[in-house]
């Protein structure tokens, strides 16, 4: 840090650094198979979303292939990451979701 008599803000704009933690999107993966429903479904039960919100993400999905439904701390994307591939799994679907630091 240091304000102006600080000789390196002369090339360098010091900001005094507050720590986040890193952040995680978490995306859905399109495939051929699962059915939109059960993406909706996904979307509502893991994700908190409305009716209207899930059905957008989904066909958003569904139309470019992948589309990040959240960002979330590390601890939280794993536990979404696991629910939904744990979920789709149990009901024979081939639904992806993984995730990625921001
Ligand atoms: N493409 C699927 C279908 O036509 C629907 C779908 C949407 C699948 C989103 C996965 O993450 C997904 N039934």
């Amino acid at each position: 840090g240091g304000g102006p008599a600080d000789e390196t803000s002369l090339l360098t704009k010091p900001k005094p650094k507050t720590q986040r933690p890193p952040m995680y999107k978490v995306m859905l993966l399109n495939d051929d198979y699962t059915p939109m429903e059960f993406v909706v479904h996904i979307l509502e039960r893991f994700f908190g979303m409305n009716h209207a919100q899930a059905f957008d993400i989904m066909l958003a999905v569904h139309k470019k292939g992948l589309a990040v439904v959240g960002v979330f701390s590390a601890e939280v994307a794993e536990t979404k990451v696991a629910q939904v591939m744990d979920f789709a799994r149990r009901h024979q679907h081939p639904l992806q979701c993984t995730m990625e630091k921001e």
